[in-house]
């Protein structure tokens, strides 16, 4: 079995050059299912590896807009439809000068899993952009928008492609493409999740994704009978993840101590509470500044071009992006006792740097499984515009704690049934994995 799991894999880099992050995805991926193969040899039979690495369909186009000066300018646009096989593709869009083919590809082969892991009806998919939003005026942005949108909506679809948000992608990007898309296709439907609460959004979404990590955390804290309250804890990253793990951190008692963005982080040991996260919701969100401003308005110190994982902790929060906890990141979390690492943002750690962790036997919960809270709730925004209700947010957040809950268990479960008892990354890909086999085998060769 591992020799056709290494054919399958040195297919995949031959096929796809030059995209790491997409091999890398689909490495770990593939070495958890070794077992899975093992005991299932109609997969083989039926070639599931060989079309789950496929994509159904790469779009990519044009964007051209105009920007403040009248000048012409093009970006890149992507959508990867990658895996329809239990529901329409459903993943974020990121716009950031670093999106290319190959992190896209690896973003929207994780979404595959995470959807499945969720048990709501979602396949995967995910798109975006090399626009930098964060340079743009509100014009540019929205004139961007506008164009990205002319094309893509002929893709996508209420019943076919459910794009949201990621990295560069908020309540202001959203609302840019939902108009377009509107103005296009003549008609109000739930084509994007993370919409305005007054258009069809839902409830709690925004917060989705970090309370949901939070959560998670929670969950794997009982197995050893530990909570949060008194727990130190470090965040990377300063966008929506960030932001809403660190309001539930302060409603379950932990404090949160760091905060960061692309330029470094800031260090307050006193945490940060409430007063202080609406500083910074205000600062990220509205004023589009940098980090760096916490330190000066708080006095307290600022790290440039660092990243926290040097500060002593409990539990750590990667949740700015990927690969952004190395081998030596890992060990130095590890040498300060941290025991609890959930990962908010995709794939934040190198495989040397999860190999880490493993070994450490921590409580380590994979971004697939640990950050689906934020697609699951926007799974809940489609069921809300599709019966034309919206529900409460008290019922929102009972739904999200409920199938966070459900993640985790499914993903102990396929571990331990699967012979690596503990190990969540296995767990999750493995429980991911099978309910998407299933179907694709039930549909033929597709
Ligand atoms: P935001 O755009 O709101 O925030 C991103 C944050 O990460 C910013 O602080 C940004 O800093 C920092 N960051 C981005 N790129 C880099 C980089 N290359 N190096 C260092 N810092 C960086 O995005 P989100 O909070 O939505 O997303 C964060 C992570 O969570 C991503 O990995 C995303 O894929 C993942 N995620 C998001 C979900 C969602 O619902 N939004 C759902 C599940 C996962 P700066 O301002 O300097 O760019
Ligand atoms: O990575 C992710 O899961 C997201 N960016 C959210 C996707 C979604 O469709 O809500």
């Amino acid at each position: 079995m591992e020799k056709y799991i290494e054919k399958v894999f040195a297919w995949v880099q031959q096929k796809n050059p030059g995209e790491p992050e997409f091999h890398q995805a689909v490495k770990e991926v593939l070495d958890s299912l070794e077992p899975v193969m093992s005991r299932h040899p109609e997969y083989q039979e039926a070639g599931i590896l060989e079309r789950l690495v496929e994509p159904e369909r790469v779009i990519m186009f044009r964007v051209p807009w105009v920007d403040d000066k009248g000048r012409c300018r093009v970006n890149r646009g992507y959508r990867i439809q990658f895996s329809s096989a239990i529901g329409p593709y459903k993943g974020g869009l990121r716009f950031h000068s670093n999106v290319n083919l190959g992190i896209l590809k690896f973003l929207a082969f994780e979404q595959v899993f995470k959807n499945s892991l969720t048990t709501l009806p979602m396949g995967g998919g995910k798109g975006g952009s090399d626009f930098n939003p964060q340079a743009g005026s509100d014009g540019e942005v929205m004139r961007f928008c506008q164009s990205f949108m002319a094309e893509l909506f002929r893709h996508v679809g209420p019943d076919t492609d459910v794009p949201a948000g990621d990295i560069g992608v908020g309540g202001r990007e959203i609302g840019y493409l939902f108009g377009q898309y509107k103005r296009l296709v003549n008609k109000f439907t739930g084509v994007l999740t993370g919409k305005g609460v007054t258009w069809g959004g839902s409830l709690i979404r925004p917060a989705a994704t970090g309370y949901g990590s939070v959560y998670f955390a929670e969950e794997m804290l009982k197995t050893r009978a530990d909570s949060f309250k008194g727990k130190t804890c470090v965040v990377s990253g300063s966008g929506n993840v960030s932001q809403y793990t660190v309001e539930k951190l302060n409603h379950l008692g932990a404090k949160a101590v760091t905060l960061s963005d692309s330029n470094g982080f800031i260090h307050d040991p006193e945490g940060i509470d409430a007063d202080k996260l609406s500083f910074v919701m205000e600062l990220k969100n509205v004023k589009r500044g940098r980090i760096k401003e916490y330190a000066d308005k708080y006095s307290v110190k600022y790290y440039e071009g660092q990243k926290p994982w040097g500060i002593k902790c409990d539990a750590a929060f990667p949740s700015a992006t990927q690969n952004e906890i190395d081998e030596k990141d890992a060990e130095t979390l590890l040498k300060n006792g941290c025991f609890v690492v959930s990962e908010g943002a995709n794939m934040p750690t190198t495989p040397e740097g999860v190999e880490k962790f493993i070994k450490a036997k921590i409580l380590y919960g994979p971004g697939k499984a640990a950050n689906a809270g934020g697609v699951a709730t926007s799974g809940l925004e489609m069921s809300q515009n599709s019966i034309r209700m919206s529900w409460d947010k008290e019922e929102v957040d009972r739904r999200l704690k409920e199938i966070m809950r459900s993640i985790h268990e499914a993903t102990l479960r396929a571990a331990k049934d699967y012979g690596c008892p503990g190990n969540y990354v296995a767990g999750a890909n493995i429980a991911g994995f099978l309910k998407v086999a299933a179907a694709m085998l039930d549909q033929g060769i597709v």
